[in-house]
């Protein structure tokens, strides 16, 4: 597969966008049945508050495990696609987990990354994405070929139409700006879990 404009996109050349914004458009996108998965950090709330999904499981407690925990859906129901949503800090506490979804060929899994560059919720201190580490090149170089930053909002649309009818695995940077949740998680795992296994099950 030859290189196209889309990857040569580097963070530098994207748009400052907002992950609560970007979150309801993603899940307005979606149908019914895909699983989305939110890890621990702003993107679980933008979730939570994007409206009651009974497809969404929210990961409360653990840094970066949304990458995992969707790369188990996805390998389990390979049917269904599966959509993994993290922060920066989150998803740079466990990068071995791109290098799994590469070798796992997860064609139905999606992960999105939200990088505002720091660890926003516990105190916004700086992450090594405000320097050096691009994560798109991470995912690239771990052998996810479907890494693309979000130039803008169009870009950012336009990829997760394609994420809805093209095999991936796909991994999504987005450049975000601070801007705080609009809510907050019901803290109550059980349900959580209940509800999402009952889900899949049907
Ligand atoms: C293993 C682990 N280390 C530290 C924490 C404390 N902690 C919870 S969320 C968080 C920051 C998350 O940062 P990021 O994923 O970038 O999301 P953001 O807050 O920026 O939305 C930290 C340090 C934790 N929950 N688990």
């Amino acid at each position: 597969m030859g290189l196209t404009d889309m990857d040569l996109i580097t963070k530098r050349d994207c748009a400052v966008l907002n992950r609560s914004r970007l979150t309801r458009l993603l899940v307005e996108r979606l149908n019914n049945e895909e699983a989305v998965i939110g890890g621990i950090g702003n993107n679980n709330f933008d979730l939570w508050v994007s409206g009651q999904r009974e497809h969404n499981f929210y990961m409360l407690g653990s840094m970066g495990l949304a990458g995992s925990i969707a790369l188990g859906v996805s390998v389990a129901q390979p049917q269904r696609r599966v959509y993994a949503l993290e922060g920066d800090g989150s998803l740079l506490m466990q990068l071995g987990t791109l290098g799994t979804i590469a070798a796992a060929d997860a064609k139905n899994l999606v992960v999105i990354v939200w990088d505002n560059e720091m660890y926003q919720i516990t105190g916004a201190q700086e992450s090594v994405t405000a320097g050096f580490v691009d994560l798109v090149g991470v995912a690239k170089a771990s052998g996810i070929k479907k890494s693309f930053w979000a130039k803008d909002e169009e870009s950012f649309s336009n990829l997760i139409n394609r994420t809805l009818v093209e095999d991936g695995p796909w991994f999504i940077g987005v450049y975000v700006d601070g801007e705080k949740a609009a809510g907050v998680t019901e803290r109550d795992p059980a349900k959580i879990r209940l509800r999402f296994m009952d889900a899949l099950a049907n």
